[in-house]
């Protein structure tokens, strides 16, 4: 009977048609006379996400069977983005739903519109996870993700008078058709507390630590499907936790009459889901964060176990069956809680035990910021985790032992390498954990990579070796970022390779600089690039009333605002491109290459001077889109609320992207690696990835500029007594000052921060440097505008190594020594 009635897969548009009334008249309760865009949307994604349940719960079944090791990608953000249009694509039913929709009534545009971004990350790390995703689906490996259903994601930003204003994103408001409730799935997580010595066992005289928790909340799992690329890819998933109060409930509190009190812990309860934090590469160490890492590693631990125990093998080869990667450090209680499970709960000794958790983990680092490295106060510590505490104090211990052995009497590396800072408050070292208790450690990029093993990890390398430290270079999903981002760009790179395969074997781009002559290939290169600029002038009138001119050199930054990446130097840029603007005949302005500067990217909310600069931002716009003398050749915009949706639009209209962090603060980027794929060049610092851009596309592709990273101490250094500024940057300073852009109070700590507190980000020692680079763009641009295309395409062509797939093979390979499945 279950076979006969087994649900049929969506092979036809009638297939997708019948589910689709179906789900409108069934799931939504609607019909055919008030199915409006939003009901449309829904009944396609429930139509859509039945089709990737069948082949989630094959995968899955195949997976279970086979008993192979599974990857868990541990990450704290999944910045998804839009599901529906991405599952069409992946699926290969774009083409056939878009007609359905068509016959229907609807436009599939306007439908994908509907759709709310999943934006439950900040940036880079959440994006990067999301990426990865995809790849382990169409790579058919078996990992799944686990993080936090948030409620709200990352606020939305909308522009007020040129400030940023924050509004919460309720990204739940039509329900989301893309998760599924696992009620069934529930896992007790306690807090606080306190540490009790037990027997061992009933009437033993050995004596055994136990934690009994204070508080007690319940996480509940949602289930989304991660479709792989492919007609008949495999299915895996994201699996993210909800906090729920358990039923067990103040009945003292309730029978003497309060109600309210009586629910109040259940209440809080929820509060631990409730929120994103709002920081980028900012460590601002608040007991609630603390709280959320703790619920989604123990429940995604308990979920992970509970699967290894219905294999029914012994525990020494939990490692074989299981990887855990920590996406930064923000899972790290991984590696105390498994030893606590182990050696508490478990009964193992607790070297056993600790050997199990370092073969299991593995830790990647994203960032060498000092301010954004995890430490948890002790006290905080104590209070919510107490017998995590001891156990991290015991694995130090032992730890710390070994050291003194092999380095006798260096105290300075003992303190350096120790898990605990013995600063005032003492603070557990989350990075230091991280690295003690996995067995390889891994930047994002080469650079990176190396910059680790040199500075905040420099002691541990001693005691470690070199070899416990790596690389993987970041990677995007060209599904995502070519042929959803930039379906014209795809068509074309498909008719001249003969195919879609590129799309999941990166390196053959390589053939298309066989087509560099092919003038109609060129023109049609251009055409492409005409598109996406002007369907990004139209989303710039939309958001902020700006014309802009598809016609003007698109140069363009979006990425968190923060004074490491430097926004600041780019509008100080523009304000000097204005003040020469202003300053010549109108004969000579003729002689500028007309462009528009396009900036977004959100400032964490308590970030005071990264406010600053969207503000100078907004206010130089409206000074230059207004001055008639210069604005048709100059222009500026900021577009608010920067998220996955909008890069989609944002980033293959760019001729030039800017990527200009101070040498070695940019861990890798990933949006360089977008923008050259979607046909742009970049300007940028070596920094992060866009070294091996650079390396890969060829250095004449990339307008470099800017102290090296090796020289970034000296400068800094130089700057102890004295900064000096260059004369274009005075005029700039000046130009402000002087009101020009509006109230110069309000830019004073910005100016300030460089010209009297010692320039941190070297803005003055490279601001020439950036000029000279903007000059040659201009020059390249202007001229022969052949060479500007064949440049373009060149790089697309060496693109190939920045893959997604080519990342996560490495892994698969280097840290969790696991292989694809076979469909
Ligand atoms: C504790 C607060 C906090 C929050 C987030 C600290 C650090 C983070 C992230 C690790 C910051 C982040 O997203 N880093 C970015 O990771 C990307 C993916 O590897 C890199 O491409 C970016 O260069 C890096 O800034």
């Amino acid at each position: 009977i279950w076979k006969k009635f087994a649900r049929k897969d969506i092979k036809t548009k009638e297939d997708f048609e019948k589910d689709f009334v179906n789900h409108v008249e069934t799931s939504l309760a609607r019909s055919m006379y008030n199915c409006d865009n939003l009901a449309a949307y829904q009944a396609s994604s429930l139509a859509i996400r039945d089709k990737l349940i069948i082949k989630w719960n094959q995968t899955q079944q195949t997976q279970t069977m086979l008993d192979q090791k599974r990857v868990y990608y541990m990450s704290f953000e999944f910045l998804m983005g839009r599901a529906m249009d991405n599952a069409m694509i992946n699926t290969g039913l774009r083409t056939p739903i878009k007609e359905s929709v068509s016959e229907l009534g609807f436009s599939l545009e306007d439908l994908i519109e509907e759709e709310p971004d999943i934006s439950i990350g900040n940036g880079g790390l959440g994006r990067l996870a999301a990426c990865y995703l995809d790849s382990f689906a169409t790579l058919n490996y078996a990992a799944w993700g686990y993080g936090i259903r948030y409620e709200y994601g990352i606020f939305s930003q909308k522009i007020v008078n040129g400030y940023q204003v924050e509004y919460p994103d309720y990204w739940l408001t039509y329900s989301n058709p893309w998760e599924i409730v696992r009620t069934e799935i529930q896992y007790p997580v306690d807090f606080y507390g306190y540490v009790e010595e037990v027997p061992v066992y009933e009437g033993a005289t050995e004596k055994k630590k136990v934690w009994v928790g204070g508080e007690r909340v319940l996480a509940l799992a949602y289930d989304f499907p991660v479709p792989g690329y492919g007609a008949d890819a495999n299915v895996n998933n994201l699996r993210l936790w909800s906090a729920r109060p358990t039923h067990e409930f103040d009945f003292a509190k309730f029978n003497s009459g309060e109600y309210q009190n009586s629910v109040e812990a259940q209440q809080r309860a929820e509060s631990i889901t409730a929120v994103l934090y709002p920081n980028d590469n900012f460590d601002a160490g608040k007991e609630l964060r603390l709280k959320q890492q703790y619920f989604w590693v123990a429940a995604s631990l308990h979920d992970i176990i509970r699967r290894f125990k219905k294999s029914k093998r012994p525990w020494r080869e939990f490692p074989d069956q299981v990887a855990i990667q920590l996406n930064d450090t923000h899972p790290t209680l991984c590696i105390p809680e498994l030893q606590r499970v182990l050696v508490d709960l478990e009964g193992l000794s607790w070297d056993e035990a600790w050997k199990i958790v370092v073969r299991t983990v593995g830790y990647t680092n994203h960032t060498v910021m000092q301010e954004a490295l995890e430490k948890w106060p002790l006290t905080i510590f104590q209070k919510l985790l107490p017998r995590h505490l001891e156990i991290i104090y015991d694995i130090n211990f032992y730890f710390l032992q070994s050291v003194s052995k092999k380095f006798p009497g260096d105290n300075n590396l003992m303190t350096s390498v120790s898990i605990i800072e013995e600063s005032n408050p003492k603070q557990v070292k989350m990075a230091n954990l991280a690295v003690i208790g996995s067995h390889y450690v891994n930047g994002v990029a080469a650079l990176h990579s190396d910059l680790i093993k040199l500075t905040i990890f420099k002691d541990l390398v001693k005691v470690f070796g070199g070899d416990k430290f790596g690389n993987v270079t970041n990677g995007i999903t060209p599904r995502r970022w070519l042929k959803q981002a930039n379906p014209k760009l795809a068509e074309l790179i498909s008719s001249k390779l003969g195919g879609d395969e590129y799309l999941s074997d990166l390196n053959l781009l390589k053939n298309l600089e066989k087509y560099l002559e092919d003038k109609e290939f060129k023109s049609k290169w251009q055409e492409v690039k005409t598109f996406n600029k002007t369907r990004l002038s139209k989303l710039v009138k939309d958001l902020t009333g700006y014309e802009i001119d598809p016609t003007f050199l698109f140069d363009i930054q979006v990425k968190r605002i923060h004074e490491y990446k430097r926004q600041q130097m780019n509008i100080f840029g523009v304000i000097y491109r204005y003040l020469q603007l202003k300053s010549c005949s109108p004969e000579e302005r003729k002689k500028f290459q007309p462009k528009v500067s396009i900036f977004a990217g959100k400032a964490a909310p308590g970030y005071y001077m990264a406010k600053r600069i969207i503000k100078l931002i907004n206010n130089v716009s409206q000074v230059l889109n207004n001055d008639p003398e210069t604005r048709e050749y100059l222009q500026c915009v900021f577009i608010p609320d920067y998220n996955v949706s909008k890069a989609e639009i944002i980033i293959p209209a760019s001729d030039i992207s800017e990527h200009i962090s101070t040498a070695g603060t940019e861990a890798s980027g990933t949006s360089n690696m977008k923008f050259v794929l979607n046909a742009g060049l970049l300007i940028g610092t070596l920094d992060g990835a866009t070294v091996e851009i650079a390396r890969e596309i060829g250095e004449e592709n990339v307008f470099l500029f800017g102290h090296l990273s090796e020289n970034v101490d000296k400068v800094r250094a130089s700057h102890l007594f004295d900064v000096k500024l260059p004369s274009s940057l005075e005029t700039v300073f000046q130009a402000i000052d002087g009101d020009v852009f509006g109230d110069s109070h309000e830019f004073k700590p910005l100016l300030d921060s460089i010209r009297h507190h010692s320039d941190f980000y070297i803005v003055s020692d490279d601001f020439n440097s950036y000029l000279e680079a903007q000059r040659l763009i201009d020059e390249t641009f202007k001229g022969d505008h052949d060479i500007w295309i064949r440049k373009c395409i060149t790089s697309v062509a060496n693109m190939g190594f920045f893959s997604s797939d080519r990342a996560v093979e490495e892994y698969a390979e280097m840290i969790w020594n696991i292989e694809p499945l076979s469909k």
